[in-house]
């Protein structure tokens, strides 16, 4: 390994597609509670927020008006880098997951192949992944390779190969372990991904449920990033639901901050990612209308 990092970028997915309000009540769906899981989780180490917008009724939407929202709302409250989700829920079409690009994002989940997902099937055809790597890059759009198997690192590789850097100029990758239906949550998993990685790229990993402290551990020591959030764990341990995505964040930057590598701010996440300024103007004092 070339180096250890010496800050932990966390990422925190407070949400996701497929855990439904009334199972998970802490689970922040409106507008508000986005913004206010944003605002803890930046005051509790995070640096990077991967989005999923639910409507009114709290069903996943990829409406590009609430996607809109929910992003200008995170930017205005808070320093994150936002990260929306391509992937969105496992009934999403291909043209619904391209259509947020149109809400302007920092950085957006790529998924880098199908892969079981429970009893569903997260389906990421070639052609579509690569259409999702050539609109980001022509929109300015950082993206964040979502690898849930060592196949999925192959495709990746794939597609730099054959096309080159994406937008930001920097390789960062997130691997999802423990999908029932993808790699599992070990050490020895997330070591062979590792190793099959292209040379500078950078890398998070969340482990979804039981594997997500062997995982956030394993990350570490191999000088990885880690991501946290109810979208992969609801439960803080046995028999105990998670309060909600502070408590995941705050947790993660303990572990970081004993392995001497403390959380990185969303200034060091944007440097390191290669993220492009879309953060409003702040308004100067004195300034003559
Ligand atoms: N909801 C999962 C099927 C992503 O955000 O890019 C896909 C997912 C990945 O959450
Ligand atoms: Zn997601």
């Amino acid at each position: 390994m070339a180096g250890m990092a010496t800050g932990t970028l966390i990422t925190v997915a407070p949400t996701g597609a497929e855990t439904a309000k009334s199972d998970a009540p802490a689970l922040p769906v409106s507008v508000e509670e986005l913004v206010s899981t944003a605002r803890g989780c930046e005051a509790a180490g995070a640096a990077v927020i991967h989005v999923h917008v639910r409507d009114a009724e709290t069903r996943p939407t990829l409406d590009l008006g609430f996607v809109r929202e929910s992003l200008s709302a995170v930017r205005e409250a808070t320093d994150l880098v936002v990260q929306v989700s391509s992937g969105g829920a496992v009934t999403d079409t291909e043209d619904a997951r391209l259509a947020v690009l149109d809400a302007d994002p920092d950085a957006a989940s790529l998924t880098c192949g199908t892969v079981n997902f429970g009893a569903d099937v997260f389906m990421n055809r070639y052609e579509f992944i690569e259409r999702l790597f050539l609109e980001m890059r022509d929109r300015e759009i950082v993206p964040e390779f979502e690898l849930f198997d060592l196949g999925h690192v192959a495709t990746m590789n794939r597609v730099l190969d054959k096309h080159g850097e994406p937008y930001g100029g920097h390789v960062h990758c997130d691997l999802v372990m423990g999908v029932p239906g993808g790699m599992p949550g070990t050490t020895q998993a997330l070591v062979t991904c590792v190793a099959a990685l292209p040379a500078g790229a950078t890398f998070s990993a969340t482990g979804v449920g039981r594997s997500t402290i062997p995982v956030m551990m394993a990350a570490l020591s191999t000088g990885g990033h880690l991501r946290v959030g109810m979208e992969d764990t609801l439960t803080f341990a046995p028999g105990e639901p998670v309060r909600d995505n502070e408590q995941l964040v705050t947790r993660a930057a303990g572990f970081a901050r004993h392995a001497l590598r403390p959380p990185l701010s969303p200034e060091d996440a944007r440097a390191i990612l290669g993220v492009k300024n879309r953060r409003p103007i702040p308004i100067q004092s004195g300034a003559q209308a």
